[in-house]
């Protein structure tokens, strides 16, 4: 590899990774974007709830949007759990214990593409056991990251 190209790449990784931390300004706003978002997770989520548990009409094509609704919202908390941003309802474990807060976060991510594919196709059993198992690891990551 010719110099010229190692620095470009080392060039692309600082800028990339730069941008990543840079996205707030300080801790409070990275700690006011997650818990937005996840306030935002947890309204479509419990619409969903309420849909398949009969408490309101099941109607297929609303549930599929508030499935991937909350699909789509479920890749961006973590960006705001970077460096220096400790704080909020969040436990000092997901900064000393990184690796396994991320292993938390891909868990709920993939059972929350897992419920919008199964809420696409619209059988509500499918739907019921993917809803289940999302709630699962919401439910697993609090206990293990969130405070009381
Ligand atoms: C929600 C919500 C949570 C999760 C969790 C699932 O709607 O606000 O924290 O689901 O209760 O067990």
């Amino acid at each position: 590899m010719k110099l010229h190209h190692i620095v470009l790449i080392a060039v692309t990784l600082l800028t990339v990774s730069s941008a990543a931390f840079a996205q707030f300004q300080n801790a409070e706003k990275a700690i006011d974007y997650r818990q937005s978002v996840m306030t935002v997770i947890s309204t479509h989520f419990g619409r969903i709830g309420s849909a398949i548990k009969g408490d309101t009409p099941y109607n297929k094509e609303e549930v599929a949007k508030n499935t991937a609704i909350v699909a789509m919202l479920s890749t961006l908390p973590w960006q705001a759990f970077g460096p220096d941003t400790e704080g909020g309802k969040a436990q000092t474990n997901i900064w000393s214990d990184n690796a396994k807060f991320k292993v938390a976060a891909d868990k709920m991510q993939l059972a929350t593409a897992n419920l919008n594919v199964a809420a696409q196709s619209g059988d509500l059993a499918s739907v019921k056991k993917a809803f289940s198992a999302t709630g699962q690891t919401c439910k697993g990551c609090h206990d293990d990251f969130k405070k009381k």
